[in-house]
């Protein structure tokens, strides 16, 4: 299936993917000006991935992000006023003030899963609600990002293997961005395509480039109506890569210049104005409103941040289930 977008379709790709772009400039800025608070990781580089993802799912579907999938988190209602909130470790932040990054930064009415530190148990979570969803008899898929590092533990493969056993409604979209912190793909496995190990589980995997956003598009909705009907799960391997540091400390000299060149030139976010130019969709002027009004949005978000109070430490103990 690779229907086509309208136009106003992909005008409002192209509006996602600059104000994601715009909220990871100008979070890595806040945290360079020591404005910033916990952990920040940069999503450039992810960010076609993260915006078709958002922009194919239903409203039903259930989303296990990672800490590189802003995108996705914004299109099902993640507003960056709650996001900044949070990076910023605000009461008006997803986790009030309690984990000033994505980690946790889950919504269940928004259907989506929080972000578990702990890689990859995302995954089975996620597969669970798929199982639900099967047992139920309801027309509804989980999907889950995995990087390319969490796909060396142990629990993707058994993931994998029980969400293929049961034809489970679950996608798995794996974000090979060519480093675990700074361990490149080539020093943790022999595949050179992680898709490789699908035919393993006994399901289909297609790898696709992770920084054109309508060809993302494209194979999750193919992934997606398969496992809505019946067809059981696969895997979309998409390749990118991260451009900035694993988090806002680290410079990444680890990563040779000229890779890093070879990815800039393929900016999934210039690469799709370009593309939406050079084939008559819009011209540079109706992009630039777009992303001016992006950046107004980023600004006011911030704004909104930064004026918003820190927890009252009196409610510490609010949101803990241990005894
Ligand atoms: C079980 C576990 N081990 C180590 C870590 C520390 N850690 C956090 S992110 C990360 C690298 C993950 O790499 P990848 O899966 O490729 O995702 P990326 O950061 O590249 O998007 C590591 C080692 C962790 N969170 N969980
Ligand atoms: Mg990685």
């Amino acid at each position: 299936m690779n229907e086509t977008l309208t136009t106003e379709q992909k005008l409002e790709i192209y509006y996602w993917m600059t104000l994601t772009r715009t909220f990871d400039e100008r979070m890595v800025n806040l945290y360079r000006q020591g404005r910033g608070l916990g952990g920040a990781f940069s999503q450039r580089g992810h960010e076609a991935i993260s915006v078709a993802v958002g922009y194919a799912l239903a409203p039903d579907d259930i989303v296990a992000p990672m800490h590189r999938d802003l995108g996705t988190y914004m299109l099902r209602g993640m507003t960056a006023r709650r996001v900044f909130s949070n990076l910023l470790g605000r009461e008006t932040g997803i986790t009030r003030g309690r984990d000033a990054n994505l980690h946790g930064a889950g919504d269940m009415s928004l259907g989506i899963i929080g972000f578990i530190s702990h890689l990859p148990l995302s995954l089975p979570v996620a597969l669970g609600a798929a199982m639900s969803f099967r047992y139920r008899g309801e027309a509804r898929v989980a999907l889950t990002f995995c990087g390319d590092g969490s796909a060396s533990e142990g629990l993707f493969h058994e993931t994998l293997n029980m969400a293929a056993l049961y034809q489970a409604p679950y996608v798995l979209i794996l974000e090979n961005n060519q480093y675990a912190y700074s361990t490149p793909v080539a020093e943790q496995t022999r595949v050179v395509d992680l898709a490789e190990r699908a035919p393993g589980y006994g399901i289909p995997a297609v790898i696709v480039d992770g920084n054109d956003v309508e060809a993302v598009y494209g194979e999750v909705r193919i992934a997606l109506d398969r496992a809505r009907t019946g067809g059981g799960p696969s895997i979309i391997e998409a390749k990118t890569m991260r451009m900035l540091g694993h988090a806002i400390h680290d410079g990444a000299d680890y990563v040779p210049r000229d890779l890093l060149a070879e990815w800039e030139a393929k900016d999934p976010v210039k690469r799709y104005a370009q593309k939406l130019v050079e084939s008559g969709v819009t011209d540079r002027d109706e992009l630039d409103e777009i992303d001016h009004r992006a950046a107004a949005e980023i600004e006011e978000a911030i704004d909104y941040a930064e004026a918003s109070p820190f927890p009252d430490p009196a409610t510490v103990e609010e949101g803990v289930y241990a005894e």
